[in-house]
């Protein structure tokens, strides 16, 4: 008999097909008497599927008495108390490497559409407004500008990657001083201060909730221009708001926020952002390759009690 695998959110078709071969599947959004779930199926249930949006509620992990391993969709487990598992001796693993590459062109994407206003020239045209008024107003230029990095890890650096081919300086801020040729800050606003641009890659958490702050924010200043890849929770989403209402910054490509799928009302109206519905690696190609290997986790645990990727606070299990 296949061993029961409960699954927060539906997966993909073919998420389900390579899991259906392998497990029992239960899908928590299906369940509607989840306490009598627990009480008849909780204690087979070892393994659990989500994703990082959605992580594993704390009843959830509670009603799983014998859980052994969570296989996290996404490279971010912040929705997911990693500390708490390995406690439980419960794995925890997630997709790293795999998305690095697109990310990082959604980061180049959000930054260039901010700055050159991609999308506000397109309304431009749609609005009719191109015969009557005349050519768009001039924008900031992407070439030789100072790039900072908040967090130069796996994506981080290939963002990096990404900016020769604009000239850019690059600087970072991350908790410690990496064996690169860019100038490291200890300390983000003096970061900001130096910087056109401030690219947001930390894992989200409450470490970095809000470390970019209304300080950091006056920092970078009206002419500076804020890409979020990240996770929302990284930016004092009110103090963003307030900034760039008051022009204090100059402008914001964002991709998360902090309280998904609500974004700011406030934001809609400026003309001086770019917003995207947390899409930073949803591209049918690192999907499916984020997919296959949140099941290679699952399959190959079951097959020898190992993982592909854990993340590292259960790596020691
Ligand atoms: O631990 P370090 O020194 O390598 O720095 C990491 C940095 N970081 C921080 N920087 C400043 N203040 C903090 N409190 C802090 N905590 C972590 O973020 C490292 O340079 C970077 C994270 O790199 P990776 O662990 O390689 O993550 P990856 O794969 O680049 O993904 C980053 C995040 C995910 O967690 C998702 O939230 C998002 O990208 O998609």
């Amino acid at each position: 008999m296949k061993p029961n695998l409960l699954m927060i959110g539906n997966g993909t078709d073919r998420i389900r097909g390579q899991l259906s071969a392998e497990f029992n599947l239960h899908f928590l959004g299906d369940i509607d008497d989840l306490a009598a779930f627990f009480a008849e199926t909780g204690p087979s249930v070892e393994y659990v599927m989500t994703n990082g949006h959605d992580g594993v509620p704390t009843e959830v992990i509670n009603g799983l008495p014998n859980l052994k391993i969570i296989s996290c969709y996404g490279v971010g487990y912040d929705a997911i108390d990693a500390d708490a598992c390995a406690a439980r001796g419960i794995v925890v693993t997630h997709t790293p490497n795999v998305l690095n590459d697109e990310v990082a062109n959604t980061a180049i994407l959000l930054w260039l559409a901010t700055s050159r206003k991609l999308v506000q020239a397109d309304n431009y045209i749609r609005a009719g407004r191109w015969p009557s008024e005349g050519g768009f107003p001039l924008t900031r230029t992407v070439q030789d500008r100072t790039v900072g990095i908040l967090g130069l890890g796996r994506i981080g650096q290939a963002i990096a990657d990404r900016l020769a081919m604009f000239n850019s300086t690059i600087v970072y801020h991350s908790r410690t001083k990496k064996d690169v040729e860019y100038l490291f800050y200890d300390n983000l606003t003096e970061m900001a201060a130096d910087c056109d641009v401030l690219i947001c890659i930390t894992p989200g958490g409450k470490e970095t909730r809000g470390i970019v702050s209304a300080e950091v924010m006056n920092a970078l200043g009206r002419d500076g221009i804020l890409v979020n890849v990240s996770r929302g929770s990284v930016i004092d989403e009110p103090a963003l708001v307030a900034a760039l209402q008051e022009g204090r910054l100059g402008g914001a490509g964002l991709d998360v926020f902090d309280k998904e799928p609500i974004v700011p009302q406030a934001l809609f109206e400026m003309d001086n952002v770019v917003l995207q519905p947390h899409v930073g690696s949803a591209t049918v190609e690192t999907r499916q390759a984020m997919g296959d290997l949140t099941c290679d986790n699952l399959i190959q645990f079951k097959k020898d009690g190992t993982t592909v990727t854990s993340v590292p606070e259960t790596a020691h299990l």
